[in-house]
């Protein structure tokens, strides 16, 4: 079919659900045959930013790194799907303009999860351990998450499920003319 590449920003606190939520978008698409293509953590922390950790420097430097590579897939044709805290509302501010400064489409969405949620999810024993005291500058416990003013879509995935969530994020793409 007809599709461009484009990029779906996911911006929200640890276990909000972005990479849960990027990864069912993917696996939607292409099964369609819409080419796309999740970057995480697990696939760029570990290699092309391993040499990043978190304070609020080294989190600017890994989504400026994370914007110049999904700007590279869209522009390839690819919807690429982000999935990074990015709390810093100036750090989004630059990936939007990096992609729209080369004609490419650039959706933040807002994986609005509440705190209280994320931390009664907690899988990996995070929020327990900056509770404790034991990491220090956690997003949402000790270091600040800066909530998006206007990004083109609110997910509420404390409380609609993936499915919805899924289907909410392609009626939008459909919308713009992406897929
Ligand atoms: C927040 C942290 C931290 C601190 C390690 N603060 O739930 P996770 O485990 O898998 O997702 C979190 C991930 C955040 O990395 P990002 O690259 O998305 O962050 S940012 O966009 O702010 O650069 C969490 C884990 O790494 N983690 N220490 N101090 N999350």
């Amino acid at each position: 079919g007809r599709f461009r590449g484009c990029t779906v920003w996911f911006t929200g606190l640890s276990a909000a659900g972005k990479t849960t939520l990027a990864f069912a978008l993917e696996s939607y698409l292409v099964d369609r045959g819409i080419p796309s293509y999740s970057l995480d953590g697990d696939n760029i922390r570990f290699g092309l930013n391993k040499d990043l950790g978190f304070s609020p420097t080294e989190r600017e430097e890994n989504i400026r790194r994370v914007s110049e590579v999904a700007k590279l897939f869209a522009d390839g044709g690819i919807v690429c799907l982000t999935s990074f805290i990015s709390p810093f509302r100036k750090d989004r501010a630059r990936a939007r303009e990096i992609h729209e400064e080369s004609g490419l489409v650039f959706v933040e969405c807002w994986v609005n999860t509440s705190l209280e949620i994320c931390e009664q999810r907690d899988p990996k024993g995070l929020y327990k351990k900056a509770r404790k005291g034991d990491i220090k500058g956690f997003t949402g416990i000790d270091q600040e998450y800066e909530p998006p003013d206007n990004p083109e879509l609110t997910l509420r995935a404390g409380e609609l499920s993936i499915d919805e969530i899924v289907q909410q994020i392609v009626s939008y793409l459909i919308q713009r003319s992406i897929v």
